[in-house]
């Protein structure tokens, strides 16, 4: 038997920074190498993604994950013991065929996702690699990849929405540091924003606390309120709003929005696609937004659309909802026009190699891809080596603040080591040759 067959699957339970039951997965490899990986939580969902399997009933709220954990060490080690770990391709596909749903009700995308990435950890162990660099060999040719260099941070500030309890109607309230020379001044100029941001809301007896993604719960009356006060912090923290850190928006409009039509809680009313596009427009004017994420629901992929015709064409449009991580969804979004930017979760997907292909479709399209952990995250840092080996331009992984998003803001830093450097790509021109 190879060196690199995969001889045994152990499923763990662990547990997610909300408190909450996950899967992890162990794999180990004939030779010896071995994989580990945890699956992480979405709370604002995609419709189409992969499905995570609960149990229900009463214990944990109904959030344990016993079944997906028996799927792991019955159907999934009974169809991947004995095949290759360096063959990734081969191992995720053969979970999909067992899977055998569009969805992957049947085994759980927490189950699948955990066991590919774990299966990747494996195979870059026998390699005697760092994941990044194996990611990075076992990539395949593409024309955006050089070398490889750091993701630019996009970091959340301010929670809202669905992790905040729709304290603002918009769920993240980030900042990019789009004028650092590299990731680790990216970090720092964040940090020292973050620090501001916190000073000033305690002055103003608006802070309550940290929200899911460890930005501040914030008490604003109006969405406006947070996106001033995010200017405020960047000014104070001696940095210059638009030039040096820019704002970003996740908007999550399905979180809000239905059949074209979306209901503001702070501002009491409810408005239309049209109305949504012209009020975030000339947010993106008057606040130094360079990037909006969902800012209509993935059943308006029309208000998506109309929105991309209106909006600046220097500004970044992020698809997360609308496209989840599935290449298809991808290549009909650049088609329609509807985003340019794609956002890339891995459980999303439930595999490595759905992942990568969303993400070489976004690539392929001349998109740019964010690669981005969950708001229900763990200690796992697959992500921050999938964005660096894959080339992803950006890195979305929540706040500032809370292990599981430190421990990942922490391993671009090592990463960035073992590097010899912190280059940022082309970061002469953010959004990159759309100015
Ligand atoms: C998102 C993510 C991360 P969630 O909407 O982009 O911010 O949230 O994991 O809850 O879907
Ligand atoms: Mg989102």
């Amino acid at each position: 038997m190879s060196r690199t067959a995969i001889s045994r699957l152990h499923g763990r339970r662990v547990w997610d920074s909300r408190g909450r039951p996950t899967v992890e997965v162990q794999v180990e490899l004939s030779g010896g190498a071995r994989g580990r990986a945890i699956a992480p939580a979405g709370a604002s969902r995609g419709r189409h993604e992969a499905i995570d399997l609960r149990d229900g009933g009463p214990r944990f709220d109904g959030w344990d994950v016993a079944e997906a954990l028996r799927a792991v060490t019955g159907p999934i080690a009974d169809a991947v013991t004995g095949m290759d770990a360096a063959d990734q391709a081969a191992i995720d596909q053969a979970m999909i065929d067992l899977d055998g749903t569009p969805n992957k009700a049947e085994l759980g995308g927490n189950a699948m996702i955990a066991t590919s990435m774990a299966v990747l950890h494996a195979a870059a162990g026998a390699a005697d690699q760092p994941l990044w660099r194996h990611v990075w060999e076992t990539a395949g040719p593409s024309d955006t990849r050089t070398a490889p260099v750091l993701p630019l941070p996009e970091i959340q500030i301010f929670g809202g929405g669905a992790h905040a309890g729709r304290r603002v109607d918009v769920q993240d309230f980030m900042v990019i540091a789009t004028g650092a020379d590299d990731y680790e001044q990216a970090l720092a100029w964040t940090a020292e924003v973050y620090i501001a941001a916190g000073k000033i809301m305690a002055e103003r007896a608006l802070l309550q606390g940290v929200a899911d993604e460890g930005g501040y719960w914030p008490a604003f009356d109006t969405n406006e309120q947070a996106a001033e006060t995010l200017i405020q912090a960047i000014e104070t923290a001696g940095r210059k709003p638009g030039e040096e850190v820019a704002l970003s928006l996740d908007v999550a409009a399905s979180e809000f929005g239905q059949g074209g039509r979306y209901r503001l809680t702070r501002d009491d009313r409810e408005i239309g696609s049209a109305e949504l596009a012209e009020m975030l427009i000339d947010w993106v004017r008057r606040y130094a937004i360079v990037s909006i994420e969902d800012p209509m629901a993935e059943d308006d992929p029309e208000g998506f659309i109309a929105f991309a015709r209106r909006a600046p064409t220097s500004l970044q449009i992020v698809g997360d909802d609308l496209l989840v991580t599935d290449a298809e969804r991808v290549r009909a979004a650049h088609r329609d026009g509807a985003c340019n930017t794609a956002l890339i979760k891995p459980n999303q997907a439930g595999t490595v190699t759905e992942t990568k292909a969303a993400l070489d479709a976004a690539h392929g399209a001349r998109m740019d891809a964010i690669v981005s952990a969950r708001s229900g995250e763990t200690e796992d840092v697959t992500i921050v080596h999938l964005a660096v080996g894959w080339g992803a331009k950006q890195l979305k992984v929540g706040s500032f603040s809370r292990s599981e998003r430190m421990a990942k803001w922490n391993e671009g830093l090592r990463i960035g080591d073992a590097l010899g450097g912190f280059a940022l790509p082309g970061r002469s021109a953010f959004p990159w040759g759309r100015s």
